[in-house]
């Protein structure tokens, strides 16, 4: 019998009000139920804000360096809980064990931070233009946070938007990815546990469309964080603006790895391989495009191709896997048919191409690591986000065309440059177009006490991590204290 889970609203493990539920399977062995959540709906949302609000007074009145206090204990219970969670996360999403523990290590280490940041949250004291006056910022919450995450990193992504909001003083209205509810659940228990005040923390499971409009367009909502895809941030973008909401996304990529001639090829070839098959090829940052210098091309190629094709795959928890499936049947056929656009578009298959059935795999949906050449930077391989195992490779004669091509598509998440020019890493890191650039190093890879997110259709200016989640999270206050006794008019009294 399937473990039957429930929503977290107004302090209560309750099931949806229509008593509806929906499934989750293993995405590795299709007849795998990991667990039956409750199929929400708009009252479910209704009451969750409900109680969110009316503790947003209290929560906001605990200390921040307590608040701070209680996110180290999150932080210390996911510690303890790294490998029962970790092992879940792979049943339940299908990313190989060391992955999934990355992942929850990427959630310790930001309530590590929130812990410290609990008493920072700086302000400002400037100096004002009129004597014995005092000029001063604070930083205040905001209110109801709407907190939308997806599948690819059931936990660290949720800890990214989650530990700030708490700790900055606002209240949580948390709806995961329907692929990723039970890793969510734990969270939330963990939050709970660490002695986060249970109304304000409101986890509601359901679909986008649905559980996720309606928190999107509650009023009450105050603000909204969401991870997924650039279509739906438009419509979520559209919809919460018209409340004038504050809304920080953080969506879609197209990131290339250039390699230069001169670069360390062993160490490229290490990068490629990791940022473009890492997590099936299933993350924002994922290596989607590689651009390669045309004097390294075919050795390059050579060697990515036979390295490549030795990718183990399998179920993510046997630990000799590299490579697990794609999340799930739908999206398995979307990776498909970009396949079958490379090939009408004239690009040559080198590695891969069909779905990976042997022995055990027919039961899920796993997909071949794959590698298309001769692909030109307006096909729609080399343009539009594919989110699995599949890489487009792209060949330049020099740095300024390999920038170029690299900035040609609409996103501008992640990049990479392989080189042991300094001056031609300079330039790149001046000229790439991405939120993020790695020299030497792969695409994916950050922490989560830096800036995270990106340009253009990648997002809408904010940023994930380190610091600037806190900026998001609050507002800034500026307080004006006049000790003069006096009416002391700026820009006139002083002129
Ligand atoms: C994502 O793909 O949505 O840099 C997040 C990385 C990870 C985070 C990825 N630390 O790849």
């Amino acid at each position: 019998m399937a473990k039957k889970y429930q929503n977290f609203i107004n302090g209560q493990w309750v099931d949806a009000r229509s008593g509806e539920t929906f499934e989750n399977r293993n995405p590795a062995n299709w007849d795998e139920i990991v667990g039956i959540f409750p199929k929400s709906g708009k009252e479910d949302v209704d009451a969750a804000v409900a109680a969110a609000r009316k503790a947003f007074d209290k929560w906001k009145a605990v200390p921040a360096p307590q608040r701070g206090e209680i996110m180290k204990r999150a932080g210390d219970l996911l510690v303890e809980r790294k490998e029962e969670i970790a092992r879940l996360m792979t049943r339940e999403m299908g990313k190989i064990l060391v992955e999934t523990r990355g992942d929850v290590q990427e959630g310790i280490d930001t309530a590590y931070y929130a812990f410290g940041e609990g008493r920072r949250m700086f302000g400002r004291t400037v100096p004002s233009e009129l004597p014995n006056k005092f000029n001063m910022t604070t930083r205040i919450p905001i209110g109801v946070a709407g907190i939308i995450t997806p599948w690819n990193f059931p936990m660290a992504i949720p800890t990214w938007k989650i530990f700030p909001a708490l700790t900055c003083g606002d209240t949580v209205v948390f709806k995961p990815a329907s692929d990723t509810p039970a890793t969510a659940t734990v969270f939330v228990e963990i939050l709970l546990e660490a002695g986060v005040m249970p109304e304000a923390i409101n986890l509601v499971h359901g679909g986008g469309s649905t559980v996720g409009m309606a928190i999107v367009t509650h009023p009450d909502v105050n603000m909204i964080s969401f991870t997924g895809s650039s279509a739906v941030g438009k419509v979520i973008n559209a919809a919460a603006g018209k409340d004038l909401k504050r809304v920080s996304l953080e969506l879609g990529g197209k990131n290339a790895q250039i390699v230069m001639d001169d670069a360390n090829l062993e160490l490229a070839l290490e990068g490629v391989l990791w940022g473009a098959f890492g997590t099936t090829g299933q993350r924002c940052t994922a290596t989607s495009r590689l651009i390669l210098h045309e004097k390294v091309y075919d050795k390059f190629l050579d060697m990515l191709v036979e390295r490549a094709s030795k990718i183990k795959i399998g179920n993510g928890l046997d630990e000799s896997v590299e490579m697990g499936p794609v999340i799930n049947e739908s999206q398995r056929e979307i990776i498909h048919n970009y396949v079958k656009i490379g090939l009408e578009e004239g690009a040559t298959l080198v590695l891969g191409g069909d779905v990976y059935e042997e022995g055990e795999c027919a039961k899920g949906w796993f997909y071949q690591p794959t590698i298309f050449v001769d692909v030109k930077p307006n096909m729609r391989i080399a343009q539009e986000e594919i989110f699995g195992p599949v890489l487009s490779v792209l060949k330049v004669s020099d740095l300024d065309e390999a920038i170029k091509v690299l900035n040609g598509t609409k996103y501008g998440l992640s990049s990479s440059i392989y080189t042991q020019d300094v001056n031609a890493a300079f330039k790149a890191m001046r000229d790439i177009e991405a939120g993020i650039t790695y020299i030497n190093g792969p695409t994916i890879g950050a922490e989560c006490h830096m800036p995270f997110g990106g340009v253009k259709e990648t997002g809408n200016g904010h940023r994930e991590g380190g610091w600037s989640a806190y900026d998001f999270f609050s507002e800034v206050k500026t307080i004006y204290v006049d000790y003069s006794g006096r009416l002391q008019r700026a820009q006139i009294d002083n002129r």
